[in-house]
């Protein structure tokens, strides 16, 4: 059992602080002094790289960012750490958040993802009955939960899902829903569209195709491999999204918020300014479908309704599809530059 010293600031737990969003989440909270928790798995390898420029020596008095040993399909360690640190809110951020992996391992998909954020709002229950403290709860819903129901989408639109992620997150959907109807916790869901930046995860397609661009123009790779071109998909810039999470905690009730450019974009658009961007010309030249990377179901368009988040908390998204490109683009050529 940790022995955390309760300071005179706001404290909140992240889990999946190591992925894309963790990273900025962790940044914008720190930025405004609060004292910042992070579950992490323990892997073989280092994968602490998104957040390393905000960790210090935790024997630092002036730390302010700590990370713990857990997981998510692990009940104790989630109920000690919450019990422990005591934090005022808990971002859930961790999640196998791959669509196409969670075809291949749907039951570990389902357990971490569905059944994780049931660990973390059961836990918070008993923590309030017991101590009479509140705890804020966010959970990282996805657009993905629309599945094939036809755009625009907002938060009255019915899910469809195509994946075992998608399934997954609809549990999870409805669980933080329930948790907040029937026991009174301050639980949010962010149904969020695609967000991506310079720290996506290399597998997912934007970043696939700006990393391999990049290879591609140091003469490291010849060709990408990818799938279906013709999805759409509503594409915005990730830090944004996650001041859009941050305000969803801080307003006055707990609601449920779409959050999203309005804008869809297919996989072909994205290739075509990602490779000019580049100058490299036309992307045909370089691109070869490779059918490993269809999906058994796919979701083809997804354009987000954001009447509601402006509204309500006056969010909107500042990076358009075009800067966002090139921002992904520009960032990848300089990575191998520095590393060459
Ligand atoms: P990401 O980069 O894939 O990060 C996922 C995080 O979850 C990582 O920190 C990962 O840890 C952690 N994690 C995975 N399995 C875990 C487990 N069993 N126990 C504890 N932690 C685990 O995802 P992201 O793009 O930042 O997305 C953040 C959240 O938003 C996810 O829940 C995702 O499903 C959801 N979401 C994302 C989008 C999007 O477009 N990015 C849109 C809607 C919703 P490792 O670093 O150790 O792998
Ligand atoms: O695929 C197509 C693929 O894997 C986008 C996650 O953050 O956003 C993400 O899920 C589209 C799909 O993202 C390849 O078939 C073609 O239609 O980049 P993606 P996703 O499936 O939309 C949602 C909102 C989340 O919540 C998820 O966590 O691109 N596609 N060729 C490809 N996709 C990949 N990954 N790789 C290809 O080679």
């Amino acid at each position: 059992m940790l022995h955390h010293i309760k300071k005179n600031k706001k404290v909140a737990l992240i889990t999946g602080i190591t992925g894309q969003d963790g990273s900025f989440l962790a940044e914008i909270l720190l930025s405004k002094n609060y004292e910042v928790h992070g579950l992490i798995r323990r892997a073989s390898t280092f994968n602490t790289s998104r957040v390393e420029h905000l960790y210090t020596d935790p024997h630092d008095t002036k730390a302010k960012l700590f990370l713990h040993y857990g997981d998510l399909n692990d009940t104790g360690t989630i109920r000690q750490l919450i019990y422990s640190i005591q934090p005022n809110e808990i971002y859930n951020l961790g999640a196998q958040s791959h669509v196409r992996v969670s075809f291949d391992t749907p039951e570990y998909t389902a357990d971490v993802t569905a059944l994780g954020a049931l660990r973390i709002l059961e836990a918070i229950k008993d923590f309030q009955i017991h101590t009479k403290k509140k705890i804020k709860f966010y959970q990282a819903s996805s657009s993905e939960m629309f599945g094939t129901t036809p755009p625009p989408q907002n938060e009255n639109t019915v899910f469809h899902p195509q994946s075992p992620y998608g399934c997954s997150k609809v549990f999870a959907y409805h669980a933080t829903k329930l948790y907040r109807e029937a026991y009174g916790i301050f639980a949010v869901n962010g149904i969020l569209f695609n967000h991506e930046s310079e720290r996506r995860g290399e597998t997912f397609v934007t970043r696939k195709i700006t990393r391999g661009i990049a290879r591609i123009k140091a003469g490291l790779d010849r060709k990408i491999f990818l799938g279906n071109l013709e999805a759409k998909r509503d594409w915005g810039y990730a830090p944004e999204y996650m001041e859009a999470a941050y305000l969803m905690m801080q307003y006055s009730v707990p609601d449920d918020y779409v959050v999203g450019t309005g804008e869809s974009h297919s996989i072909h658009e994205f290739l075509e300014i990602a490779f000019k961007e580049a100058g490299l010309g036309d992307y045909k030249k370089y691109v070869v479908i490779d059918p490993r990377y269809y999906r058994p179901a796919e979701v083809h368009n997804l354009i987000a309704d954001t009447a509601k988040v402006k509204k309500v908390l006056g969010w909107k998204p500042k990076t358009n599809f075009i800067q966002l490109v090139k921002i992904m683009v520009g960032a990848d050529i300089k990575n191998l530059k520095n590393v060459k």
